[in-house]
C-alpha cells in the first residue's frame, strides 16, 4: 500500500521538477553525478551550437526538453572560434555563451566538451590550420608547443565561462567538462609519451578550478579524478566501467544513427535498438546516457572533414531541420520518464541479477524501505519468451527489456513502439502507461483503511 502511494508520490514531484542550479555543488559517487546532495540519473543529448542557427537553438532545446532530455552536451570549436592565433570570434553561430544560456534559461544542464581536438567529423577535428605552422608542433602528445596552445585555449574557454558565470558552481548550468577526446584510440602510436599526456591534460584541466567534474572519453586510465566515459552503441555490453569504484558509470556518446559520407548508404539505427541498449545500461547501474547525436543539424560551408555530409545525423531523434523524427523522439521520451519514475530505487537501492532462462536475466534494485524496480531482459532475437518473475508469469517479446517499477507491472517495453507517425504524443504515452496508471488507482483505491476494514469485516466468518 505504501508502496503505491508512494508510486503516486513520485509521478507528481517527477512532473513538477525543474533543474535549476543556482550555485550548485557537482560532485560523484560511485553510482551517480550528485548535484546539491542529490544522486542524479541524466539523459543528456547533444546538439552543437554551429551546426544550426542561432535562430533555432530554443527550439531545440525546447524539443529536447520535451523529449525527456536533462542535460544539452556540445563539443567546442577550436577553428572556428580562433581562426588566426589570439584572434577570437564568438560571434553569430559561433556565441558559445548565448547558447549555453539559452540551455540555462530552459532549465537544463550543459555539458561542455572543450577537447579542444574533439573530431566530430570537422575539419581538422577542430585543431585551427595554424597550428601546424607552429615550430617543432607534434599533436596531441606530450610537445611543448602543442600543451601550450592547448592550455591556452582551453583557459580561455573556461574563463570565458566563468566570466559569464555559467558553471554550475557559480549558478551556471554548466556541469560537466570533457578535456580530450577518445585519445585511447591513438595513445600507444606516441609510447610513453601517450599516457604522460593524459596525466597533464587531465591535470592541466582539473587546476582550471571549474568546480564541476571532468570527463575523458574512451580513456580507461583517465587520472583520478576525471571520470572516465564510455562511447558507443552499446556501452551496456562493451563498457568494462569506470576505472575506480568511486566514479560512476557513464555514457557520453551513445551514437542515435552515424555519421553518412557522401555516395554511403544511409545508416539507419532503430528506437527499439536505442531504447534496448539504454535500459540494459541504466539496469547495469548506468546513470548518465547521451545521445550522439539528439540533433545533428547541417555542416555549412566546408565545416565538415573530408567525405563527410552537409546533413549531420538527420536520423536522430531531431531531424536537420530540427522538426520531431518518430517514433524515435517519442519512445525515447517514454523510456526517459518510465527511467524517471525509477529514479529513487535506481540510485539508492541494491542491485543484483538473476537468471530468468538461458538468454533472459533480470535487474532488480531493492531498496531497504521496499521500493523495487526490475529490468527484465530477453537476449533472444528470434522468440518471444514467457518468463516466471517473482511468481508472475511475464511474456516478454524477443530482443527486449520490461522496465517493472515496482517489480510488479510493466510500464514500458524497449520493442514495442507504441505508436505510429500521425498520432500524438501524449495518446502513444497513456498506451503505455495506461494499465499502470488504472492499476495505482485500483491499488490505492482498495488498500484504503476503510475499505480495508470493510475487506476484513466481510471475510471474517
Ligand atoms: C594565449 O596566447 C596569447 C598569444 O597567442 C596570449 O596573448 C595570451 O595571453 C595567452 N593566454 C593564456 C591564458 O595563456
Ligand atoms: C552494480 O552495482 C552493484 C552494487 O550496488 C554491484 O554489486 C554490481 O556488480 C554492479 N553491476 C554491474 C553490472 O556492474
Ligand atoms: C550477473 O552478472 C554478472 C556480470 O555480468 C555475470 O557474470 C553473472 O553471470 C550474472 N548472473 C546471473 C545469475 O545472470
Ligand atoms: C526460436 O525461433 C526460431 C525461429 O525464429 C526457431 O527455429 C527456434 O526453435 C525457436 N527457439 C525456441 C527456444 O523456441
Ligand atoms: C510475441 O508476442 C506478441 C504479443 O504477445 C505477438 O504479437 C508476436 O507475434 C509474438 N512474436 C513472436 C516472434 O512470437
Ligand atoms: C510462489 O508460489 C509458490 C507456489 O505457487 C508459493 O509456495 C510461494 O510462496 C510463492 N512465493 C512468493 C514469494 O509469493
Ligand atoms: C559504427 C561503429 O563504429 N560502431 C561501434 C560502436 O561502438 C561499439 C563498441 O564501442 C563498436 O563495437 C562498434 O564498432
Amino acid at each position: 500500500m505504501l508502496h503505491w502511494v508512494y508510486w503516486v508520490v513520485v509521478v507528481v514531484v517527477a512532473g513538477v521538477a525543474t533543474f535549476k542550479a543556482r550555485g550548485a555543488q557537482v560532485t560523484y559517487d560511485g553510482r551517480s553525478l550528485i548535484i546539491d546532495g542529490h544522486r542524479k540519473i541524466l539523459f543528456s543529448g547533444s546538439i552543437h551550437y554551429p551546426r544550426s542557427t542561432p535562430q533555432m537553438w530554443a527550439s531545440l532545446i525546447a524539443k529536447a526538453k520535451e523529449g525527456g532530455v536533462d542535460v544539452i552536451q556540445t563539443y567546442v570549436f577550436w577553428n572556428r572560434h580562433e581562426p588566426q592565433p589570439g584572434q577570437y570570434d564568438f560571434n553569430g553561430r559561433y556565441d558559445l555563451a548565448k547558447f549555453i544560456k539559452e540551455i540555462q534559461a530552459q532549465g537544463l544542464y550543459a555539458c561542455l566538451r572543450i577537447g579542444p581536438f574533439i573530431e566530430s567529423e570537422w575539419s581538422y577535428g577542430g585543431l585551427p590550420f595554424w597550428l601546424h605552422d607552429v615550430h617543432g608542433i607534434v599533436y596531441r602528445t606530450d610537445n611543448e608547443p602543442f600543451k601550450f596552445y592547448m592550455q591556452n585555449f582551453t583557459t580561455k574557454i573556461v574563463n570565458l565561462m566563468k566570466s559569464e558565470g555559467l558553471y554550475a558552481s557559480q549558478g551556471g548550468p554548466i556541469i560537466l567538462s570533457q578535456i580530450e577526446n577518445e585519445y585511447q584510440n591513438i595513445e600507444a602510436a606516441f609510447n610513453e609519451k601517450g599516457p604522460s599526456y593524459v596525466r597533464w591534460a587531465a591535470k592541466m584541466a582539473v587546476e582550471l578550478q571549474t568546480g564541476v567534474p571532468w570527463v575523458m572519453c574512451k580513456q580507461s586510465d583517465a587520472p583520478d579524478p576525471v571520470i572516465n566515459t564510455c562511447n558507443g552503441m552499446r556501452c551496456g555490453q562493451t563498457f568494462t566501467g569506470p576505472n575506480s569504484p568511486n566514479k560512476p558509470s557513464m555514457w557520453t556518446e551513445n551514437w542515435t544513427s552515424f555519421y553518412e559520407v557522401f555516395g554511403g548508404e544511409t545508416y539507419l539505427r532503430s528506437a527499439e535498438d536505442i531504447a534496448f541498449h539504454v535500459a540494459l545500461f541504466i539496469a547495469r547501474n548506468g546513470s548518465y546516457v547521451n545521445y550522439y547525436m539528439y540533433h545533428g543539424g547541417t555542416n555549412f560551408g566546408r565545416a565538415s572533414s573530408a567525405y563527410i555530409k552537409t546533413s549531420y545525423y538527420d536520423q536522430a531523434p531531431l531531424d536537420e531541420y530540427g522538426l520531431i523524427r518518430q517514433p524515435k523522439w517519442g519512445h525515447l521520451k517514454e523510456l526517459h520518464a518510465a527511467i524517471t519514475l525509477c529514479s529513487t530505487p535506481l540510485l539508492n537501492g541494491v542491485q543484483s541479477n538473476i537468471s530468468l532462462g538461458q538468454l533472459q536475466e533480470a535487474y532488480v534494485f531493492q531498496e531497504e524501505m521496499g521500493g523495487c524496480v526490475a529490468f527484465l531482459v530477453n537476449n533472444d532475437e528470434g522468440n518471444n519468451s514467457t518468463v516466471l518473475f517473482q511468481n508472475v508469469s511475464i511474456e516478454l517479446l524477443p530482443k527486449s527489456i520490461s522496465i517493472l517499477p515496482d517489480c510488479k507491472n510493466v510500464i514500458f517495453n524497449t520493442a514495442k513502439v507504441c505508436s505510429s507517425v500521425e498520432i500524438k504524443f501524449t495518446v502513444k504515452f497513456i498506451c503505455h502507461t495506461r494499465d499502470f496508471i488504472l492499476k495505482i488507482i485500483v491499488e490505492v483505491k482498495g488498500f484504503t483503511r476503510k475499505e480495508k476494514k470493510k475487506m476484513g469485516n466481510s471475510l471474517e466468518p
